[in-house]
């Protein structure tokens, strides 16, 4: 194996053995050859579509099968030989569909042609050197073709979403796999592939556009809330990742039975949407991101559903593994998975009967956070935070949306936040949140110090407030707001975030705790050169160099 598309990559170079999320070797392994089976039908797709001859089939199977190799997403191989053998079936059916319409087909990659059908033949293909990260010999090539395929990946989890609510949008699955069946095409030079960068960055901003859509239609915009982080008295479960729709039909079918629904990591957002504050036994969230898992599913004592990322696998023994489910996207050998029936309906109720046996929460803290500041709570309360800025009372916006992660080197992030001064306001999105989300840090005139928006997606939000700011104060490039980005990265949701970012033009962003393994010395230097991008040093002097201290 070789995978470096998280920022815990082993020694910041790559996971070669095992990986540090968890992942073995040919589970790694197979990943690979499903994005090589996901290239080799776009290299069909993408000519049955200039022939408008386009299969919606192909636009699900790709962003579903992108999204299953999401960092933490999906670590049960059945789930990848299944997609392996259904996405060889329906490359081939394109390539029919090219052949019957007469289109010229020559010069046809490996990934278009290879033949794997059994398990065992999956496997010998899956460590064959041109499938893998490391076929790209080109070092620069390798990493640019990656950083376009991990931005696929976050874009893919996001149109999935929106896919759920009913939004969709050809251009954006056009775009993918067009991407996709360039990464195959070796006749691209560097600059084309830079090019090729910034445009995924274009269809990431849609992407997260048209999810914002889906959500804000189906269940209102998320309002000011306050989140109790404390518990009841009855059982619950406790839903985690990102998906709205599960945690809606999860709210309906526990309604009346007597067992609660709490929210985990990313999930906490879930509470901001209107919709969902009819819902009395939509109690609160519990504990903190993602990597606190082992401990927090431990004592919440009930069972867990996973839409998404970022499941960690339990330890040997460990006393909740037997009541974690997945759905979606997400998968681990030996919890059950839940599907949906061909209305997109999933029946929850083995989760709810459980729940009913096992105890309530053990409490771990009490208190309330406050979040909902997507972007129409924000223009709701423009006039206010105008004048707070042309007061000076507001001096300066820190973006530090995205992920969090194990590494200690993330306490960089809370300290940052406690020494910033009282006149900075924190702008935030995605599970990033959680290492400063609890801290008492006040507000100015009623305006929190910390705004969150929601999920790593509402870092669109962020956007499109930046956006809105730069209008009211008739400034003619976002970068001369006093908004300053320090943004936490983890795994490729948050490749998409920053792609769309440096499409929006976002100049100066720094990105940590490390900097990406996969970007090659030449393309972080295109990444400096062009973008301003920056990693992160210690706190004084980087709060000082922001403030232009
Ligand atoms: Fe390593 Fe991250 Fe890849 Fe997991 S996803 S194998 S931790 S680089
Ligand atoms: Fe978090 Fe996994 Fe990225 Fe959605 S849940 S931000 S890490």
């Amino acid at each position: 194996m070789f995978c470096y598309q998280c920022q815990e990559a082993a020694k910041g170079t790559g996971c070669t053995i095992k990986g540090v999320c968890g992942k073995d070797d040919s589970l790694a392994n197979l990943q690979d050859l499903l994005i090589y089976t996901l290239k080799g039908i776009s290299f069909f797709s993408t000519k049955a579509e200039a022939i408008g001859k386009r299969d919606p089939e192909v636009d699900d199977f790709i962003f579903v099968g992108l999204f299953n190799t999401i960092t933490n997403a999906n670590f049960d191989k059945e789930v990848f030989y299944n997609q392996i053998r259904k996405g060889l079936e329906l490359r081939d059916k394109m390539k029919k569909v090219c052949e019957d319409a007469g289109v010229k087909l020559e010069n046809l990659p490996d990934a278009a042609t290879f033949t794997a059908n059994t398990k065992e033949e999956m496997e010998a293909k899956s460590t064959a050197k041109e499938v893998g990260v490391l076929a790209t010999e080109n070092e620069d090539v390798r990493s640019l073709r990656e950083l376009i395929t991990y931005g696929l990946k976050g874009m893919a989890a996001y149109v999935e979403h929106a896919s759920v609510l009913g939004e969709r949008k050809e251009e954006i699955f056009n775009f993918m796999q067009t991407a996709l069946a360039k990464t195959l095409d070796d006749s691209l030079s560097v600059e084309d592939l830079v090019a090729l960068t910034l445009e995924t960055g274009k269809y990431g901003v849609e992407g997260m556009a048209l999810l914002d859509g889906a959500n804000t239609t189906a269940y209102g915009n998320p309002e000011i809330t306050e989140v109790n982080i404390g518990v009841g008295t009855n059982p619950g479960i406790l839903i985690s990742g990102h998906d709205l729709k599960d945690l809606e039909q999860l709210l309906e079918q526990t309604e009346g039975t007597g067992v609660d629904v709490y929210t985990h990591s990313e999930m906490l957002p879930g509470h901001y949407y209107p919709a969902f504050k009819k819902y009395k036994h939509f109690v609160g969230n519990y504990g903190n991101a993602w990597w606190k898992q082992k401990e927090e599913f431990e004592s919440f004592n009930g069972p867990v559903l996973f839409t998404t990322n970022c499941i960690v696998p339990p330890k040997t023994g460990a006393k909740y593994d037997g009541r974690v489910f997945t759905t979606g996207a997400s998968g681990f050998p030996g919890w059950k998975h839940i599907e949906a029936d061909e209305n997109g309906k999933k029946d929850f109720s083995e989760i709810i009967e459980l729940a009913k046996k096992c105890e309530a929460p053990t409490e771990i803290e009490t208190g309330k956070i406050i979040g909902g500041f997507a972007h129409a709570q924000v223009f709701a309360l423009a006039d206010k935070v105008v004048d707070a800025v042309k007061t000076g009372a507001i001096k300066r916006f820190f973006v530090m949306a995205g992920c969090d992660g194990r590494m200690k080197s993330r306490e960089y992030y809370t300290e940052f936040a406690e020494k910033l001064p009282g006149d900075t306001v924190i702008l935030t999105a995605g599970c990033a949140k959680y290492r400063y989300n609890k801290l008492k840090l006040g507000d100015i005139g009623g305006i929190p110090r910390v705004l969150d928006a929601g999920q790593c997606n509402d870092s669109y939000s962020l956007a499109v407030i930046a956006l809105k700011l730069k209008e009211v104060f008739e400034l003619n490039d976002i970068n001369e707001l006093p908004i300053t980005y320090n943004i936490a990265w983890y795994e490729q949701k948050a490749v998409i975030v920053l792609l769309a970012l440096l499409y929006l033009g976002v100049k100066d962003i720094h990105l940590g705790p490390t900097l990406p393994a996969f970007l090659s010395a030449n393309v972080a230097k295109v990444l400096v050169e062009n973008f301003g991008i920056a990693g992160i040093g210690e706190v004084d002097e980087d709060i000082k160099l922001f403030l232009g201290e």
